[in-house]
């Protein structure tokens, strides 16, 4: 695998998943693999999970992990052709790309949606920037529209908790949330849901006027009525996203969607997920992510292991 840019690069994710378990069994297994090699991390966002894990995963490995935070570290990049450089941006991608490829191994990058241009949003203004001027394979650690490394670590905690059953229901829910947050979770999901076609039954609930991407839920349920997306659910995972349609509105800020216990109560005994950060009281309620059934913990905790997993196939394709 060269780059890491959609949970689609996976080879078979079914494959990846059970490789990451064997992996979290005995993780310094492939400590020689990244011996001399190292991850550069840019961050043009915030992050915690995503900032520790994939070091903690290149670290495994025996990579050496480099982070830097544009914003207020690093110079404002340019990532228009063309442009006379008259202004704010500093540099242009171009430099910077070919640049920190001369340092790095692999670059891995966190640029979110900016939630105001829906069509520059798409075209992953920072991430496609990075694959066309870099010269080593690039990392996604959420981009515009995607949160791969997330939506495999789902994937693995889904298989570490699944009951015996033929088929699961798993219904990805909209909670409210107070800031207009970026839909790439919930696509990432969606797609890593839907590429289960065979053992998930997919159903995703949200208030009239928050579906997400058609082209990333095709095949999914959409249940209006978030109690019936419920009944007789396996896995619950909450995500808030603003409107694609309305793009990057808050039209609802319904408290109703909260989840709460009397909600999970007509699931079977499903498990509640979050990417985290969450905002209790908000998006869950206390009664719920302090429950037996939550098992956001431990799902932040196989964050490391899709990243191990994932760089362990761009080491082994360097
Ligand atoms: C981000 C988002 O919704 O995309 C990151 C989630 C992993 N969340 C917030 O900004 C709160
Ligand atoms: N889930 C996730 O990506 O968390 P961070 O934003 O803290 O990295």
């Amino acid at each position: 695998m060269k780059h890491y840019l959609s949970i689609h690069d996976l080879p078979s994710i079914k494959a990846t998943v059970n490789e990451a378990i064997e992996l979290k069994k005995d993780p310094l297994r492939f400590n020689h693999l990244g011996k001399h090699k190292t991850i550069g991390l840019l961050f043009f966002n915030n992050s915690l999970r995503t900032r520790l894990s994939t070091q903690k995963a290149a670290l495994n490995l025996g990579m050496e992990p480099i982070v830097m935070n544009f914003g207020a570290e690093g110079w404002q990049l340019e990532f228009e052709d063309g442009t006379i450089m008259d202004q704010g941006k500093s540099e242009h991608v171009k430099e910077a790309a070919e640049v920190i490829s001369q340092y790095c191994d692999v670059i891995a990058i966190r640029a979110f949606a900016g939630l105001e241009d829906k069509a520059k949003d798409e075209s992953e203004e920072v991430l496609s920037a990075f694959v066309k001027y870099a010269t080593v394979p690039i990392l996604n650690m959420e981009s515009s529209v995607g949160h791969p490394l997330q939506a495999l670590a789902d994937a693995i905690t889904i298989e570490e908790h699944k009951p015996a059953k033929k088929k699961l229901k798993v219904v990805l829910s909209w909670a409210p949330h107070p800031k207009a947050l970026p839909h790439a979770v919930g696509n990432s999901f969606a797609e890593m849901a839907l590429a289960h076609e065979d053992d998930f039954e997919v159903v995703i609930t949200h208030p009239k006027g928050y579906e997400l991407d058609p082209e990333k839920t095709k095949g999914a349920r959409i249940e209006y009525d978030q109690k019936k997306a419920f009944e007789g659910a396996d896995f619950i995972y909450t995500k808030n996203w603003s409107s694609y349609k309305n793009y990057g509105q808050v039209a609802c800020e319904d408290r109703s969607w909260m989840i709460t216990a009397d909600k999970m109560e007509v699931t079977d005994q499903a498990k509640f997920m979050h990417c985290l950060p969450v905002r209790r009281n908000v998006v869950v309620a206390d009664e719920v992510i302090n429950s037996e059934q939550s098992i956001v913990i431990k799902q932040a905790n196989n964050r490391t292991f899709s990243a191990q997993v994932v760089l362990k196939k761009m080491l082994e394709n360097l």
